[in-house]
């Protein structure tokens, strides 16, 4: 076992991140003690119940993996991207990453096994940690831009923890997708405005070229910086409205195999939909809910993206406003928190190789912490789905 932090408090509570033994699998803190006494004796470690302790996504280990633990292998990395400098409504999406690990602290209180999908993503075997935030400056956009890119790159070019392995149809092994040929781990990260994405996808490419994007949102997010008014400077083209755009210009995206679900914003005018299919995006818009369902949906989606590398986006205002009001421009119109769950399950089988959700903005939530929890079981069926699925494929 590798110690990694010593969290003291009144009482002392060790985080513990196991390499190559049983502990390994079962990510809770050490001396767990599940019924505890009410008085407190010598030698003898207090319940770490849910809403006590230091909060990271799902109290996952806390690993500084741009710091100090450099070194700490892992799968599956949750990090923050506190950033909401170059939204145009609600700001406050800097909170989304403290917020959404407040609102994960339940995910592991009875283990965490996923019903529907039959996994449970924390005793996979899977090494999965909290690397906290990547630091981001409020005062400049293009340093926090530059920032957040070196970061995630910094994490994704890593090796992963654990090796490929076989394919559990085929029984052959499994070689890496990416470009260099190496079992990359896959980023998790917690916005943040959408601006996020376009330094996220430069960083995607890096490792594995032009990629197909799965995009859940109300809004198409590739318009052209006009717009919204014009662009009176290079910074002020690139906002949480328009970095597909610019992902597209950059050749990011794949074209044709990336796709939108929950649109539902009001447009400019049709046209706004040409210049989406000139950035290579198929839709899907928030109402076919009612025609073709949950099953219709995830058909379009696995039709459109194949079986190829897919980067997932997920800005929370694809849910309902009545199910997370909490976010930067919300639109009435959406899907239930059920409904994207369950078009998330239906990704299983996809190779997702890093995936995101923004626009939580925790200061607009209710008391009841809807938007925060919402984000954090999206989260839970992402991470599900990559358990699942390992970033290989069987050679020809
Ligand atoms: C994995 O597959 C390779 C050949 O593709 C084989 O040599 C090896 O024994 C397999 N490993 C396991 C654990 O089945
Ligand atoms: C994507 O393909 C469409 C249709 O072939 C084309 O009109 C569009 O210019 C392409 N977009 C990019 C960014 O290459
Ligand atoms: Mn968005």
């Amino acid at each position: 076992m590798k110690l990694i932090s010593i969290l003291t408090t009144a009482l002392t509570a060790i985080v513990v991140l196991g390499h190559g033994d049983d502990a390994h699998h079962d990510q809770i803190p050490l001396n767990y003690v599940k019924y505890p006494e009410p008085i407190y004796r010598a030698g003898e470690v207090t319940a770490d119940a849910i809403f006590s302790g230091i909060t990271t996504f799902a109290r996952l280990p806390w690993v500084q993996c741009l710091t100090k633990e450099k070194d700490v292998p892992f799968d599956i990395a949750f990090i923050g991207a506190p950033f909401d400098t170059a939204t145009s409504y609600r700001p406050g999406a800097r909170f989304g990453p403290a917020g959404i690990r407040a609102g994960s602290r339940r995910l592991t209180l009875y283990g965490g096994y996923n019903v529907p999908l039959d996994v449970n993503p924390f005793k996979s075997g899977l090494n999965i940690v909290d690397c906290g935030d990547i630091p981001v400056t409020p005062y400049d956009n293009k340093y926090a831009i530059q920032q957040i890119h070196d970061g995630h790159k910094t994490l994704l070019h890593r090796e992963a923890y654990s090796p490929l392995g076989n394919d559990t149809l085929s029984g052959k092994k499994l070689s890496p997708i990416s470009l260099d040929g190496k079992n990359h781990p896959r980023i998790i990260t917690l916005g943040g405005d959408h601006t996020i994405v376009l330094p996220i996808l430069r960083s995607i490419y890096s490792a594995y070229g032009p990629i197909s994007v799965i995009h859940f949102d109300s809004h198409l997010d590739t318009w052209k910086p006009s717009v919204f008014g014009g662009a009176p400077s290079d910074q002020a083209a690139l906002n949480h409205g328009t970095y597909f755009y610019w992902a597209s210009q950059e050749g990011l995206i794949n074209n044709g195999t990336s796709i939108h679900g929950a649109i539902r914003t009001t447009l400019s005018g049709l046209e706004d939909y040409d210049n989406d299919d000139n950035a290579g995006f198929k839709r899907v818009e928030a109402r076919e809910i009612d025609t073709i369902g949950t099953a219709g949906i995830i058909k379009k989606i696995r039709d459109t993206v194949g079986e190829g590398p897919v980067y997932l986006s997920i800005d929370i205002d694809s849910i309902d406003p009545a199910f997370a009001p909490a976010t930067g421009t919300p639109e009435t119109g959406g899907w239930s928190t059920r409904e994207l769950r369950t078009i998330l399950r239906g990704l299983d089988g996809l190779h997702i190789v890093s995936a995101d959700i923004v626009e939580v903005a925790p200061a607009y939530d209710t008391n009841a912490e809807l938007t925060t929890m919402a984000a954090a079981d999206v989260l839970f069926e992402v991470l599900s789905v990559m358990a699942k699925t390992p970033l290989g494929k069987v050679q020809d």
